[in-house]
């Protein structure tokens, strides 16, 4: 322990400090045969050893001063806590009593009183101190216990400190990693108070604003290769690239060094407070790919005129720490049983002005500034104290206290309503509950000059602003690590963009998500839908699924090629009918024009002009009335067509028969005479042969009225179905997905039906009755024809069936007209054009022909 204070006249008041000087205790072996001893310490920090040297420094200024505490000496006792627990507990019993070996509750003598403890370092240290303190009401002033639980004035009444509670620098944090988008970052921490309590409270913002934690890992207080290891590894296996460690640089170091070995690139480093300026981490060489680029909070920083100057004035004499520290930063010894060892011995003429060491590198001092402030805030305290006019004093009766055997509580009393300003920088300091308002500068590693790294200021943390003004970024100034400009991306999934939603992976934290694409007919439009939306009844999704666009309505139209090929063959389907008919007009009077009924061959031929002509009607967009002709004309147009058909098969099938009957009568009647012949006596009388009235049965009356009523049936069918139930035209949304299909709607299917029914009855009997006629030998061969054309009539309407049901949209149209037109050409085709031949090429063949002998029949 260092102890410093001069027997002099004036009053003293001794300050307790307390510093983390050492890193760690020296491993002894657990020897229950000799009494248990106190153990070392080893692992000296420079960096700790300026903070302790600064409690000297300031102590020093304070003293030399003649406005605060004029009359009264500031001693001091300065306890090395050696980063645990129990020396800083150790330590605080000591001072309390006194003793260099620690008797509880216990204080010999009566030495100058005690102030308070500047200290104990970490906050877990301090966490233990000030519940020691607490007890007595002991003041204790620390400069870098952060931790939030700290905060707490119940658990640790006289626990005031002049560093921000973590509180703040957890949520400054978790603003940090908001505001650059990141969502998906991993956490390091240490394993104590400090890293446990910090990433906790980061974790809780952050996640409450939707981010995801990759992986927690602790870091272990004591040497732990393994531990370590893993750890990279999860940094090496993670996809997140922001890893936000809470620790202190000692701590950390292992771990550094560690992710130097693996060369463990393309992470960003979000720095708490404790490492953020350490040189100990960046003084590592070659640590820029690995830590380039890293932010970090770091408390203020202030230049304390004539630190520098004292910190290199520290003699090898001084005490035992700075002899150790001599020995340690001149590779020496002062120990003359060392010496003897072979080590070389120091001189105590060492230059510490050569060095370039952590311990008197003045240019960051964060917590050194806040030991500065610390012993000041404890000296103006007193100062107060001192200062007290009896008779106006705060205490009971206003009276003050004294200043050379004050309570530690009354101490307490003016710690608590201090507010002083700090020497050179000007700064304002009162305690609000012990603590002080959340400030931090955001600090940003990069590479300077010479390879090694600067921290460039880039932000700050006022706590005390207004909630959105609090992080002050200033984005352009940074460079990320590899000396990227652009601020690295880390999620866990990239965003879903429109037309796609997120789909939650089992057992995977939320921002693990898979995109996937919304199904036909659904959108999305937003980026990380969760769901996709349905589109409205006539809409669609379009091929990107990120809105929804009017389904594209179809019919065929006339105008499209399709649509003109069918127009032009109904048209010259027409066409062609009509020229039949005038070339059988021309041949009005000639038998083969007249061995059928002609009037019946026109109203064939205009049923079938029907029929080609209602095809046109199915094209266009379906109105009312093409729905109604179309189906109508067409129904109308076939059974005229089928029904003059059947007229003319009734006839050839009657006559056929008839032939029949004349030549089984002429065969008898040859055969009677044949058998008169040879036997004359017995005369067989020969049957007559039936004549011409016999043979054509029927009177063309008759077919014709066979034409017309059935006609006129299927025309008064249609009539009551457009009156009843007319068709009309319909968008069908239900068939296609993407398309609304214009189409007839036949009002009543059974209407539809039994009018389509009706025309194959007529179809089925006329061929029935042509098929009989059709070995009538007649050179006309009508029967055949007929039969023939009936033939393809039938095999285009059955074929059509398939071909209808297998096709969708405005096709079925076209499967339809081409049925009818097929069916039409194939009966124009089949029963006149044989006509036609003999009538043009060979009209030597049109004269009467006899279907029987009946010239012969007549004469005789
Ligand atoms: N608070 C830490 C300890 C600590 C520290 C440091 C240690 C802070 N800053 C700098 C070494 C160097 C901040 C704690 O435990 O509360």
């Amino acid at each position: 322990n260092l102890q410093g204070y001069k027997e002099v006249e004036k009053k003293t008041v001794v300050i307790g400090g307390m510093f983390p000087v050492h890193q760690r205790l020296t491993d002894t072996d657990s020897n229950t045969t000799i009494p248990p001893e106190s153990s070392d310490c080893e692992g000296f920090n420079f960096r700790t050893f300026r903070w302790a040297q600064t409690m000297l420094f300031a102590l020093n200024e304070i003293n030399d001063r003649t406005d605060i505490l004029p009359e009264t000496e500031l001693g001091y006792v300065i306890y090395d806590s050696c980063f645990t627990i129990s020396k800083a507990v150790e330590g605080t019993l000591t001072f309390l009593t006194g003793q260099d070996e620690a008797v509880p509750n216990y204080r010999c003598g009566d030495g100058p009183p005690l102030s308070a403890l500047v200290g104990a370092g970490g906050s877990d240290l301090s966490i233990a101190t000030a519940r020691i303190l607490g007890l007595y009401y002991f003041p204790q002033m620390s400069y870098a216990s952060s931790c939030s639980v700290l905060e707490s004035r119940f658990q640790y009444p006289t626990f005031l400190r002049t560093i921000p509670s973590d509180e703040h620098q957890s949520v400054a944090m978790a603003k940090l990693v908001l505001h650059f988008g990141w969502t998906w970052v991993g956490t390091i921490a240490a394993e104590d108070d400090y890293g446990k309590y910090g990433i906790k409270r980061f974790k809780e913002v952050v996640e409450e604003a939707g981010v995801c934690i990759s992986f927690s890992e602790t870091l272990p207080k004591i040497r732990n290769p393994e531990a370590i290891e893993r750890i990279v590894q999860t940094v090496l296996d993670s996809t997140a690239k922001i890893i936000v460690v809470f620790s202190s640089d000692v701590d950390l170091s292992p771990l550094v060094g560690e992710l130097l070995r693996n060369n463990v690139t393309n992470r960003t480093w979000i720095a708490s407070e404790a490492w953020v300026t350490s040189a100990a981490i960046s003084r590592h060489s070659d640590i820029l790919p690995v830590l380039g680029g890293t932010i970090g909070f770091a408390v203020k920083r202030a230049d304390i005129p004539g630190l520098k100057e004292h910190l290199l004035s520290v003699s090898p004499y001084n005490d035992t720490l700075t002899e150790e520290f001599w020995g340690i930063v001149f590779n020496c010894t002062m120990n003359y049983k060392q010496v003897l060892r072979g080590i070389r011995r120091c001189t105590g003429e060492e230059m510490l002005e050569k060095l370039n060491n952590t311990f008197t590198d003045v240019s960051q001092l964060r917590i050194t500034y806040n030991v500065y402030k610390a012993v000041y805030a404890v000296a103006h305290a007193l100062h107060n104290l001192e200062d007290c006019k009896p008779g106006s004093g705060p205490f009971e009766n206003e009276t003050c206290a004294d200043i050379t055997k004050f309570e530690p509580w009354q101490l307490m009393y003016y710690l608590k309503n201090l507010r002083y300003t700090v020497p050179h920088t000007g700064e304002e300091i009162y305690f609000n509950n012990g603590d002080v308002d959340g400030f931090y500068e955001l600090l940003n590693w990069q590479s300077d000059s010479e390879g090694g790294i600067t921290y460039t200021n880039i932000g700050y943390y006022n706590s005390t602003a207004p909630p959105e003004e609090r992080l002050i970024i200033n984005n352009g100034s940074i460079i990320w690590n590899n000396d990227i400009l652009e601020t690295p991306r880390s999620v866990c999934s990239e965003r879903c963009q429109p037309g796609t939603r997120m789909g939650i992976r089992q057992g995977e934290p939320v921002c693990c998500f898979d995109c996937i694409p919304c199904a036909d007919g659904e959108i999305s439009n937003t980026t990380d839908a969760r769901g996709c939306i349905q589109c409205d009844e006539d809409y669609w999704s379009n091929a990107n699924h990120d809105t929804c666009v009017p389904k594209t309505i179809e019919f065929l139209d006339f105008t499209e090629p399709l649509g003109i090929t069918l127009i032009a063959i109904a048209a010259f389907g027409a066409l062609a009918t009509i020229v039949v008919a005038i070339i059988l007009l021309m041949h009005l009077n000639t038998p083969l024009v007249n061995v059928n009924d002609p009037l019946l061959s026109f109203s064939l031929l205009l049923g079938l002009v029907i029929t080609f002509l209602c095809s046109i009607a199915f094209l266009g967009e379906p109105q009312m009335w093409s729905c109604m002709t179309s189906q109508v004309a067409l129904a109308v147009g076939f059974a005229l067509v089928l029904s003059s058909l059947m007229g003319k098969s009734a006839l050839l099938m009657l006559r056929a028969r008839a032939v029949k009957a004349v030549k089984a009568a002429m065969k008898a009647a040859k055969a009677a005479a044949a058998a008169n012949e040879q036997s004359p006596d017995t005369a067989v009388i020969a049957p007559a042969i039936p004549q011409k009235n016999d043979i054509d049965p029927i009177h063309p009356r008759h077919q014709r009225a066979i034409m017309i009523v059935c006609t006129l049936i299927q025309a008064v069918g249609c009539t009551v179905w457009l009156i009843l139930m007319p068709p009309h035209p319909v968008k069908n949304t239900a068939a296609q997905n993407i398309k609304i299909i214009l189409e007839c709607d036949p009002g009543n299917i059974i209407f539809i039906c039994s009018i389509f029914a009706y025309d194959i009855l007529l179809a089925v009997l006329t061929f029935a009755f042509a098929f009989v006629a059709r070995k009538l030998e007649d050179h006309f061969n009508e029967g055949k024809s007929v039969t023939f054309g009936m033939l393809v009539f039938f095999i285009v309407w059955i074929s059509f069936v398939p071909a209808y049901l297998s096709t969708r949209g405005k096709f079925m149209v076209a499967v339809q007209i081409f049925a009818i037109l097929a069916s039409s050409f194939g009966l124009l085709a089949c029963v006149f054009i044989p006509k036609c031949y003999v009538l043009l090429i060979k009209p030597e063949r049109n004269k009467e022909e006899l279907m029987i002998p009946r010239a012969k029949s007549r004469d005789t």
